[in-house]
């Protein structure tokens, strides 16, 4: 009797002690460039929300917003060594360690939102998030950073003449540099953490970036002229630690996919929000802001570059992109 006792006893303590560990939720660190409040941190937070409801609270997410883990490369360095589990990057550095990637960063590319959402969502894109696994990394999905547009310190930027001569910093993405030394600006390429005080201390006279990240950087503190050049699509990506994802049962997998589907969705509505409401705002902070530019001027200078583009990526390829509708 007594035996039995302690035996059922000892089952209790096990069968809790077990429940215990079932329960113990992994909190995952997810990092990005911007604030919280930004469209990375609302995609972010809406993947992590959908996470954890999905897995019955089994897995949750500690926020790292505003570079506050360094620059995207670090960051995605991070992920493929598990030190970080998740990034949501702009695809800046990202052709460094995934080269398929570089043909997205084009300029001059994709026509408006409407083509290049379709493209990411559509075979071409989905094929690219495939070629990821090979090179340490998962990606979830694409999310989105939006249409970059020119700011600097100095003058109003219409046609590529007017960017002549401006020392713009890039991002570290040669496809980009290639394409913008054809406008005659002088490309300074640095991490995003820098950007700030580099446009503070006039380091550079500008920079290059959608709306979303222009807003919620605070670079109308810092930078006079915005010219709505939308040069380039910036696509983005929720990238994940092989480490982590080698963990996930099927069904986990399944929760983790569908999350950041949502979490994109959440994204681009806040880059489309940002690009309705922003640009007045900017104005308010004190920007100028320049609404038509010479989009031909800049497509006509880019042709050499594109000549080039043709060699590295394939002629075909990058028409295939450009017939999607
Ligand atoms: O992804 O580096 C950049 O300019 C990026 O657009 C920014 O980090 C947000």
């Amino acid at each position: 009797m007594k035996l039995k006792t302690s035996f059922a006893l000892a089952a209790v303590a096990f069968s809790v002690s077990l429940s215990a560990i079932a329960q113990t939720p992994t909190t995952l660190k997810i990092g990005y460039a911007t604030t919280k409040e930004s469209h990375y941190g609302v995609g972010s937070t809406v993947f992590c929300d959908e996470v954890e409801k999905g897995t019955q609270g089994r897995y949750k997410c500690q926020h790292f917003a505003s570079s506050a883990l360094g620059g995207e490369r670090e960051m995605i360095e991070a992920v493929q060594i598990g030190t970080l589990d998740l990034v949501n990057t702009s695809t800046g550095p990202v052709g460094n360690f995934v080269p398929e990637v570089k043909i997205v960063d084009i300029p001059f590319l994709f026509r408006d939102y409407d083509h290049a959402r379709k493209v990411m969502d559509g075979p071409i894109g989905q094929d690219i998030l495939t070629k990821f696994p090979s090179k340490g990394l998962i990606a979830l999905g694409w999310t989105e950073n939006g249409f970059r547009h020119m700011t600097n310190s100095k003058r109003d930027i219409v046609k590529p003449a007017d960017a002549a001569g401006l020392k713009m910093r890039t991002m570290e993405n040669k496809v980009h540099m290639e394409g913008y030394k054809t406008f005659g600006i002088q490309p300074t390429p640095m991490a995003f953490p820098e950007l700030f005080g580099a446009l503070q201390q006039g380091t550079v006279d500008g920079q290059e970036n959608p709306i979303p990240v222009i807003l919620s950087s605070k670079f109308a503190q810092v930078q006079k002229h915005l010219s709505l050049t939308g040069h380039v699509y910036s696509p983005a990506l929720l990238l994940l630690s092989p480490k982590v994802w080698g963990k996930l049962s099927d069904a986990d997998k399944k929760v983790f996919t569908e999350a950041a589907k949502k979490g994109s969705v959440a994204q681009r509505k806040k880059v489309n929000d940002d690009e309705a409401n922003g640009i007045a705002q900017l104005e308010k902070d004190g920007m100028k802001v320049i609404r038509t530019v010479d989009g031909n001027a800049f497509r006509e200078a880019l042709k050499p570059a594109y000549v080039n583009y043709a060699k590295e990526f394939g002629a075909d390829n990058i028409k295939k992109i450009q017939d999607v509708r």
